[in-house]
This record gives C-alpha cells, sequence and structure tokens, in this order.
C-alpha cells in the first residue's frame, strides 16, 4: 500500500519513494522531465555510474531531451557495487541534481537513467547492452585507476591482475577494459557498427589513452582484431567539469523534504559545469552542442587548463588542508595563507605552463576557480580529492614541474604540494591519528611508509622510486628530488599550516 506524499518517518524523511508515479505532484519549483520516458530507448551505455556522471553528462543529456526528443536514454552500469542500482532502480531510475551555492539550492530531477545494471553480478546483461543496435555512444566515468594503466607512461598495465583475469575470460569481464573490449568483439562478428568510446575522466587525452589501451588490449585478443579496433573504433578526446562532492546523509535529507518524496541518491553540484568534446562520432550522437557543450576538433589546450589550474590546485589543498585540519575545501580556502597559496600557485606556477584556448581569459578562469573552491554550500572533503594520489599526481603536479624545470623556472608550490602527498601517504596525521590512505597502490604505501619509520629522506628516496608515478626522468633530477626532500621534512617538523604561510 503507498503512503500518502505527507508522511514522514521519524527523521523527517518522507517515507513515499520518488518515481515515475509521483512525478507530477512534485512542488512546482522543482524541475521534472517534460519528455515521456516510456518512449525513450537507450542509446548510451555509461560504465562507472556514480555522483559525477549523474551530475554531469546525464544532466546535459537530459537538457537537451527536453528540448529535442531523441534516442538518447542511459543504460548506467556500475563495475563492481551494488549501492547506486539498489538506490534508484526502486525510483524508476529517476533522481535529482541539487545545484547549490550561497544563494541556495535548485532542484532537477534527471529523467534519461533508463534502466540501473551490475556488471560484477550479471556480466552478460551488460555485454547485451552494449551490442543493441540502438547504442552508439559508450560513456566512462572509472576514475583514472580503471583504466588499469601506468600513469606515468598511459600504456595498458599488461600485468595488472584484472587485466590477465579479462584476457583469460573474455565473456566475464571485470574491468571497463574487458567489457569494452568484448562488447567490441561481439558487435564486429555479427556486423554490427562500433560504438564511439568517450571517457569522461580527468586524463590527459583521455580518448587517445582508452584508445592506445583498447588496441593493446585487443592485440592481445588477436592482431586482425586489434588493427580492426584500431581503424574502427573512435575514440574522441574529452574534458569535463563540474565539483560534485560525495552525497551526504543531510544532503538526502534536505533533498527529500524539499521535494515531498523521498530520493534515497541525490547528487549535490555546483552552478558551474563544462564539457568540452572532440567532435568525432560516426556513429551518430546527441545534439550537445544546443545545451551547451562545446564541440571541438583538439581539446588539449582545455585539458592542461582544467587539470592543471584546477585539479593541480585541488590535490594541492587536498593534502595540504587534509594535514592542516581542515575537512573541506571551502574550510581550507577561507584560511588566507592557503588561499594565497592557491592564487600564487596559479598565477606563478601551473598558469605559465598553458597555452589557452582560443578566447579564454586565464585571468577569469583562475578567478572563477578560486570562488568555486571557495563555495561555502559545497562540503567537498579534502579526504575525498587526496584518495588514489598515485593517478593523479603525473598530470596535475608533475608534468607542469617537468615544463617549469625544462624552462628553467621556480617549483616551491608544486614542490609543496608533492611533498605534502608524501606526507599524506605515511599515514598518521599531525595528531598522531592514522590516515585513511585510499589508493590503488595502498599496500605498496603502506610498506613504505612503515620501513621508512618517518624519516623523511628515506620516505621521500623509496617513493621517488615508483616509476609509475614519477616516471625515470624525475627521481634522478636534484632541481626536483632535492626541493622535495626539504619540503616533506619541513612539514614533518613544522607541520602544513606553518610551511604553508611560509611558502604562499
Ligand atoms: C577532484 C575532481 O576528486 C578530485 O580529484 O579534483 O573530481 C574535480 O572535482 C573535478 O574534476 C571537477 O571537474
Amino acid at each position: 500500500m503507498q503512503t500518502p506524499a505527507s508522511s514522514s518517518s521519524p527523521s523527517g524523511t518522507p517515507s513515499r519513494r520518488l518515481g515515475d508515479s509521483v512525478l507530477s505532484t512534485l512542488p512546482a519549483a522543482v524541475a521534472r522531465p517534460g519528455y515521456d520516458r516510456r518512449d525513450l530507448e537507450i542509446g548510451i551505455v555509461h560504465l562507472g555510474v556514480g555522483a559525477f556522471q549523474r551530475a554531469h553528462q546525464a544532466a546535459y543529456t537530459d537538457a537537451l531531451l527536453e528540448t529535442q526528443f531523441g534516442a538518447w536514454g542511459i543504460a548506467g552500469v556500475s563495475l563492481r557495487s551494488p549501492d547506486t542500482r539498489d538506490a534508484l532502480e526502486p525510483q524508476d531510475g529517476l533522481y535529482t541534481v541539487a545545484v547549490r551555492d550561497a544563494e541556495g539550492e535548485r532542484l532537477r530531477v534527471i529523467g534519461c537513467l533508463l534502466e540501473l545494471l551490475v556488471a560484477h553480478e550479471d556480466p552478460e546483461a551488460v555485454l547485451e547492452r552494449m551490442c543493441r543496435p540502438s547504442v552508439r555512444i559508450v560513456t566512462l566515468t572509472v576514475t583514472e585507476k580503471g583504466y588499469c594503466h601506468d600513469p606515468a607512461t598511459g600504456a595498458l598495465n599488461e600485468d595488472h591482475p584484472d587485466i590477465r583475469h579479462d584476457l583469460d575470460n573474455p565473456a566475464k569481464p571485470r574491468t571497463a577494459i574487458g567489457f569494452l573490449i568484448e562488447a567490441l568483439a561481439r558487435r564486429r562478428a555479427t556486423g554490427l557498427p562500433p560504438f564511439t568510446v568517450l571517457s569522461c575522466d580527468n586524463l590527459p587525452s583521455n580518448g587517445d589513452t582508452v584508445a592506445r589501451i583498447l588496441r593493446r588490449f585487443a592485440e592481445l585478443r588477436g592482431a586482425d582484431f586489434g588493427a580492426w579496433v584500431a581503424e574502427t573504433v573512435a575514440c574522441p578526446n574529452s574534458i569535463v567539469d563540474r565539483i560534485v562532492p560525495a552525497t551526504t546523509e543531510a544532503d538526502r535529507t534536505r533533498v527529500s523534504q524539499s521535494l515531498g518524496v523521498q530520493d534515497a541518491w541525490p547528487v549535490v553540484t555546483e552552478p558551474f559545469t563544462q564539457w568540452v568534446v572532440e567532435d568525432r562520432f560516426p556513429a551518430g550522437r546527441p545534439a550537445w552542442e544546443t545545451v551547451g557543450v562545446e564541440l571541438v576538433a583538439d581539446v588539449h589546450p582545455y585539458e592542461t587548463m582544467k587539470l592543471r589550474l584546477l585539479n593541480g590546485s585541488h590535490s594541492t589543498i587536498a593534502y595540504l588542508g587534509y594535514l592542516a585540519g581542515y575537512e573541506t575545501v571551502s574550510d581550507t580556502m577561507a584560511d588566507p595563507a592557503f588561499a594565497t597559496l592557491v592564487r600564487n600557485l596559479m598565477d606563478r606556477e601551473t598558469g605559465p605552463t598553458l597555452h589557452m584556448p582560443p578566447g579564454a581569459d586565464m585571468e577569469q578562469y583562475k578567478d572563477a576557480l578560486i570562488a568555486r573552491f571557495r563555495n561555502p554550500a559545497l562540503r567537498h572533503r579534502t579526504w575525498q580529492i587526496a584518495m588514489d594520489g598515485t593517478q593523479k599526481l603525473p598530470q596535475r603536479l608533475l608534468n607542469p614541474i617537468r615544463d617549469r624545470l625544462a624552462a628553467g623556472e621556480t617549483i616551491d608550490r608544486l614542490v609543496l604540494a608533492v611533498a605534502a602527498w608524501m606526507r599524506y601517504v605515511a599515514g598518521t596525521d599531525e595528531t598522531g591519528k592514522p590516515i585513511d590512505v585510499r589508493d590503488p597502490m595502498a599496500a605498496k604505501l603502506a610498506e613504505i611508509a612503515a620501513s621508512t619509520a618517518g624519516n623523511p629522506d628515506r620516505l621521500a628516496e623509496a617513493l621517488f622510486g615508483l616509476t609509475a608515478v614519477f616516471g625515470e626522468d624525475l627521481p634522478r633530477d636534484p632541481r626536483f628530488t632535492g626541493p622535495v626532500t626539504a619540503a616533506l621534512k619541513r612539514l614533518f617538523a613544522d607541520g602544513a599550516r606553518a610551511v604553508v604561510a611560509a611558502t604562499a
């Protein structure tokens, strides 16, 4: 029996669930799909259906369907965790995007996510969707580590246990790469054209990188197949940008109260959104340009701008802010020493390495970033951004360091950020509390931390030995290793806040 929309649980969360049957009863201020979801066909399979995709790519496609209906419904796939499926299936795939800033919160219920699958539970169902003739694009947000590659070189890690598994068990893949290749092989065998593979992760040349990885994996299944993948599968590069912190319990309660029905997993984000995509979609694509997506011939200038100015600053804030005891990005930015450091990092170190995209204004971009980082309505945890540092450091901090060193320029703030990562992965904070270090190389990092026992020289030296992160060049360059080790010693001796104030 359904409960009336007005009834609430003791916690104040309405007990009736969001779903197709209650869409028309939502308060007038809540935007919702005006198109008929029942007529929507699956045109996109998305691997890695998480908060980011739901607040970004799905929001664009939903906005497009609103004005221009087409066969672009999305099947959302989680590779392992059933959480998103379990939360959204009872809601017919509907969920709310809450856009928040100091002025308030705007809600829209998104309608283009038609079904949710968990690859780990039923790989065949995922492959079946990917092989439907109506599917023309497979989008990915599987995070940096989901590409099973060597972050320093961008090549497939052929020794990765999940890649070995997928080569040995092609019909039951574990990785996004294994799913893409098996689905492409099946499409080829039945004479269907390949889908376009659109990576939406923060990797340098994400399209070229996934193309290289797919080609290599396909070659390992057969030279002829490798050549077919190289020739026929389009992998446009793309830049995605929207800050989407993990949803909290308070977000769930607040959004559900505003809806008058329970949304078990809304996503909370900022007003800013950007998506720049190379226009290479041989199988066709949604008319995303009508809803603000920038379709361009070359994304590279946008990419370095975003990875270095936004993500590079984010990682700097994450490690130093966490060590200084700040829980969120906006808390960290409220400390004037940190705000100065971040601005100077952009003005004096990362910014000067960039060739800006045509028409872009670097000063405006940096001002906007500072305002975005300060957004007090988003509780973006430093700990969340600190995750997976081994996968993020190369493109965010180490490549700008390479460029600066090649030009004979200073790297003081970049070096401090790298040292802060080292101090962070040492595994205990400045009050002696353990840090929950999440990283695909966490076991190795913990081993290094234990064997170097808080000795900064030995810790730095052991971490420089991770060639997948630092490459062969930087560990041999005393202009890099010397200042990083010195900054690490100062972080251990004086604490992050004091070192930031002295370096800013
Ligand atoms: C963040 C990004 O978690 C992180 O590493 O730097 O997720 C960042 O919020 C997005 O790239 C913004 O577009």
